[in-house]
């Protein structure tokens, strides 16, 4: 069975809409429901194929919140857009409660940046709504998830990590067929881990046997390469984004969706040719 937001056949956008005063990349600026609405239906416009809402920063040394306050952040926006926009809405959370409230306020999808670890039992939420799972690499908390990471092989370790937290998923009762994942792009990883997990996309892909989303926009091992402040962080996410497709990633999660999806045309092409070049088996 194909998953309906990550189909095979296409590089899924997902636009990122966050719902947090404290957000390192647009925080604080989408402050009622009407003007949620007026950016998811401008991302709609633009052609994402999923609208990803989040309540928590979940940014390096993020303080994580109560689930209630997250539930009254996230809750009134995903039953506005769940009315208002056409594409899928995913609630960003690592809470089962917060998930619960938005699937059943509309949501389709639950991202869980940590893999279902941080909250176990958000994983039998998701198979009791038959919700599609994204489920992130995460070893740690936001809060201490920098202080000095360490991988003797990223992509093996990473892999490996994300292949333990699918069957956690599938033994909770996910159908395998809606589960995704991500290699937490900034989760926990230096710009060498970041570099390397985005270049080898594909190969994380592989070795789970699931699609794989991206998630590098604006982040700061972009500065690192580049000096960019956040604000300017978009053409560098394009490029990161063009050349993790060209690597293989299934899909993008992204803050531009215009230039996400002009990542997602040329990345997407060149993979194909590429593909097509190789020796026939
Ligand atoms: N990054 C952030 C938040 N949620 N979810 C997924 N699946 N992947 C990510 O890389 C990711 C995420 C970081 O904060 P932001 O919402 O401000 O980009």
């Amino acid at each position: 069975m194909r998953s309906p937001i990550f189909p095979p056949d296409r590089v899924t956008v997902m636009g990122v809409l966050n719902a947090t005063p404290d957000s390192f990349s647009d925080g604080g600026r989408l402050c009622d429901v009407d003007a949620f609405i007026a950016a998811a239906l401008a991302m709609q416009h633009a052609g994402a194929h999923v609208i990803d809402v989040g309540g928590e920063s979940t940014r390096p040394g993020a303080r994580t919140i109560g689930a209630s306050l997250e539930i009254e952040r996230v809750v009134p926006v995903i039953e506005a857009l769940a009315k208002a926009v056409a594409v899928p809405i995913s609630i960003d959370t690592r809470k089962a409660a917060v998930a619960r409230a938005a699937l059943a306020a509309g949501a389709r999808l639950v991202n869980d940046v940590s893999g279902g670890r941080h909250d176990p039992e958000i994983l039998a939420v998701a198979a009791e709504f038959d919700a599609e799972l994204l489920l992130g690499h995460l070893r740690g908390e936001p809060a201490t998830m920098q202080e000095a990471p360490h991988f003797a092989d990223v992509i093996e370790e990473v892999a490996r990590e994300l292949a333990e937290c699918v069957a956690r998923a599938e033994a909770a009762g996910v159908l395998r067929a809606r589960i995704s994942v991500d290699p937490g792009i900034g989760f926990g990883k230096t710009l060498e881990h970041n570099l390397a997990l985005l270049a080898n996309a594909g190969r994380i892909g592989a070795r789970v046997g699931r699609p794989v989303l991206v998630g590098p926009s604006r982040k700061s091992f972009l500065e690192r390469l580049t000096g960019d402040p956040v604000q300017g962080r978009d053409a560098a996410t394009v490029a990161a984004c063009a050349v993790a497709i060209f690597a293989g990633a299934d899909a993008i999660r992204v803050h531009d969706v215009a230039m996400g999806v002009r990542a997602a045309a040329v990345g997407g092409a060149l993979r194909g040719a590429a593909r097509s070049r190789e020796p026939q088996r």
